[in-house]
């Protein structure tokens, strides 16, 4: 991991999506944070867990404000692209190069065919620079002055629920409707963590948190939903705990789909009061989309183009009668039924209704009839 000792709570929920990115994609990301306990842990100045490898590669990082972390990371984009299409420029200059040996120009042909895949781009690279360096003509030089610009960058956007649901939801919905390559990773604690556990739009109803003290009276938002909408979006939800390989899978298909990537994430918190301790968050997880609390699904708009159904629901059927259990298990909804025994129960079941609804409308979805209209394919995901 190149992602190592943060100082998040023990046990958070958030820190292993992170670190798992880092396992993944680390020697060539770049990340746009937004503020919240994963900008805290990530950047507590004068330290940071972030590190890099022993070819000295690691995730470039930035902290951005809360309210505009996507079109930060949006820039970092375009501002890749734009050094990019430079390096592309230069890098036919070469072609044409009275000085520059075939071999170089070789590789420089490959470059310009394989500069979008990461692995081959930084294969081509790892050839290309030393021998630039030592023909040292004009046109190499050109090229070494953008060199950090040869392997494929992988862009990460990471912030909490009140970022992506709430605060950050305009430029959220923004940067996923320009169809950029970004990938959006949102860590749910279902609270504002950082500040203490206020609630967010993805507080779940009956939940207590602050400015929601007597249990949230109004479900959660469905953002995955929404952003599936759009048809260009890659859009997963995940709980690791629960489905290492699915989470593997959404994170990997995520990262490669050329387009907006945005991957909700199951994350445990200290603000939930775990009875069994953060040391089980893992299992909270795990607990979660066994009783139906959260639902593991991807939707793959490259699947359409292969006439596939891009909806997949990953989750089995739920065991409805352990979803009390698992929320008598959490302080914050254990709580209600101590401060308010008499609307408990109907809390309690207002969670499990929405729950349900939920679930049964990402198996509709992921059940529905698929086939492939002539003049719809020619949309192309655009
Ligand atoms: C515009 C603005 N409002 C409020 C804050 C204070 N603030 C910093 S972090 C944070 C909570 C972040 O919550 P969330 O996005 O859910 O991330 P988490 O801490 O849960 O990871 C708040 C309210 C801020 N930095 N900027």
């Amino acid at each position: 991991p190149l992602c190592e000792f943060s100082g998040a709570c023990s046990g958070c929920g958030e820190t292993p999506y992170v670190k798992l990115i880092t396992q993944l994609f680390g020697d060539r990301e770049i990340v746009a944070n937004a503020t919240g306990c994963s900008s805290i842990y990530s950047g507590s100045v004068p330290s940071t867990p972030y590190t890099k490898d022993e070819n000295g590669r690691g995730p470039a990082w930035a902290n951005s404000l809360f309210e505009d972390f996507c079109e930060f990371g949006l820039g970092m984009n375009i501002a890749n692209e734009k050094m990019r299409e430079r390096l592309d420029a230069a890098m036919r200059g070469v072609l044409d190069c009275p000085v520059c040996s075939e071999e170089i120009k070789a590789l420089a042909t490959n470059w310009l065919d394989e500069k979008n895949d990461a692995a081959k781009s930084r294969e081509i690279a790892d050839k290309l620079v030393p021998l630039m360096e030592a023909c040292g003509c004009d046109a190499c030089k050109k090229v070494l002055e953008l060199k950090h610009f040869l392997v494929k960058r992988s862009q990460w956007i990471i912030g909490g629920d009140g970022a992506s649901y709430d605060i950050g939801f305009g430029g959220l919905d923004h940067v996923i409707a320009s169809g950029k390559d970004v990938n959006i990773l949102v860590l749910d604690t279902e609270v504002y963590s950082n500040t203490g556990g206020q609630a967010s739009k993805a507080t779940p109803i009956g939940a207590i948190a602050k400015f929601a003290a007597a249990g949230k009276r109004i479900r959660k938002k469905d953002l995955g939903l929404i952003a599936t909408t759009y048809g260009y979006v890659y859009v997963a939800q995940i709980a690791m705990g629960a489905d290492q390989a699915q989470t593997l899978k959404a994170i990997r298909e995520a990262e490669a789909y050329d387009g907006p990537s945005l991957i909700i994430a199951y994350a445990p918190c200290i603000n939930h009061g775990i009875k069994a301790g953060m040391g089980k968050a893992q299992q909270e997880e795990a607990n979660a989309v066994a009783c139906g609390y959260w639902q593991l699904w991807r939707y793959n708009p490259a699947a359409e183009l292969e006439g596939k159904n891009p909806f997949t629901l990953d989750s089995k059927e739920p065991n409805w009668d352990a979803f009390e259990d698992f929320l008598k298990g959490e302080v914050r909804y254990a709580s209600v039924m101590k401060q308010y025994p008499a609307e408990a129960q109907e809390l309690f079941q207002a969670a499990k209704a929405n729950a349900k609804w939920r679930y049964n409308n990402y198996r509709r979805l992921a059940q529905q009839q698929w086939g492939v209209d002539p003049e719809v394919e020619t949309l192309e995901n655009k």
